[in-house]
């Protein structure tokens, strides 16, 4: 690149114009704004001349995308999780990776309520019902639930968006707060939050509702299958809004269909956007499309925040949110 060439961006999927634009005024911007959907290979072949990219979750960075894109020295993922990144490669490729937290926080979990409410008060199932003409008369007993206010919410995964729930739920519904993470956090913290760290065993045995809010690795695969899930109260519901991975879905649905515990909420599944059959078979899951951070002014904000981090790090100021420490490319491009 000489002094006068602008990078060049590729934007992976159709996101906000007025963030096209932005881009526009720093970089050579190509961008799939027919949301086009493009196999690994057609990916490649888009950013192989590009200098940098902005992806969402759903394109896979790794090794073989890295060795057919040369110049290609960041990619910022309009997302906080950041499991499509393979940072070994990244690292080993000298290429910069960088999420986007913070900017979804709360709005995801205020989605996680959404989903323990859903399915704890069997929202979904209730409107099926009355849609299929079913609702003749009223009845002590017709679509009885699970209590919500007041009972112990036990979440897995206590980063920003665990910590929201933690709050949401203490403060909002009056619930006792238990948590497992890698690591236990500061006491003011824990204060902040009403939040009590148990070892995942106890908390699996003692909610009343779980919620998973973890990131996927390789360590946090079927955190929950059926070992776990055998552990659970038969009237408990679990809510997995973090990755789908995380769960052990057949196993789910299995527990599902024989009642071994009373429902799901899932947000996020396995080899999304399939979804195991099992799921779809039985009535006591609320399935929705990997929407926790659907609102448009939070799409909004992690779309600029990706944004930023390439502006940023073109400028030479260094990325915002950077996810790795990559050593310096080799400029194999002249
Ligand atoms: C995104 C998410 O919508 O931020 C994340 O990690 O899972 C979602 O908010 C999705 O990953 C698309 O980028």
């Amino acid at each position: 690149m000489t002094a006068m060439q602008k990078p060049r961006i590729l934007v992976a999927r159709a996101i906000f114009p007025e963030v096209i634009e932005r881009l526009a005024q720093h970089f050579e911007v190509e961008a799939n704004v027919h949301d086009d959907i493009w196999s690994p290979a057609e990916f490649a072949a888009h950013l192989r001349d590009k200098d940098g990219a902005l992806t969402t979750g759903s394109e896979r960075i790794d090794a073989a995308l890295l060795a057919a894109c040369p110049r290609l020295r960041i990619v910022a993922n309009m997302a906080v999780g950041y499991n499509n990144f393979d940072l070994a490669a990244m690292d080993a490729g000298g290429v910069q990776g960088t999420n986007a937290p913070g900017v979804l926080t709360e709005t995801t979990a205020d989605f996680g309520f959404a989903l323990l409410l859903a399915t704890a008060r069997r929202v979904t199932e209730g409107e099926r019902y009355l849609r299929a003409g079913q609702w003749r008369r009223w009845s002590y007993d017709l679509l009885a639930g699970a209590e919500v206010h007041g009972s112990t919410l036990g979440i897995i995964g206590m980063g920003r968006i665990g910590q929201a729930i933690a709050r949401g739920g203490a403060y909002g519904f009056g619930m006792r707060v238990i948590y497992h993470n890698r690591s236990r956090l500061a006491p003011e913290v824990e204060a902040e939050c009403k939040a009590n760290y148990v070892g995942k065993e106890e908390l699996l045995r003692t909610a009343d509702h779980v919620v998973l809010v973890l990131p996927y690795s390789p360590e946090s695969h079927h955190t929950i299958g059926a070992p776990e899930l055998a552990l659970m109260k038969p009237t408990a519901t679990l809510v997995n809004i973090a990755r789908g991975g995380i769960v052990d879905d057949a196993a789910l649905a299995e527990a599902l269909r024989t009642r071994r515990i009373a429902a799901a909420g899932l947000d996020v599944f396995e080899g999304e956007p399939q979804v195991h059959p099992g799921l779809l078979e039985v009535p006591n899951v609320v399935l929705t499309p990997h929407i926790a951070s659907a609102t448009l002014p939070t799409r909004l904000a992690m779309a600029q925040l990706a944004a930023d981090n390439l502006i940023a790090f073109f400028a030479g100021r260094g990325p915002l949110t950077p996810v790795n420490q990559p050593r310096p490319r080799s400029d194999t491009n002249g």
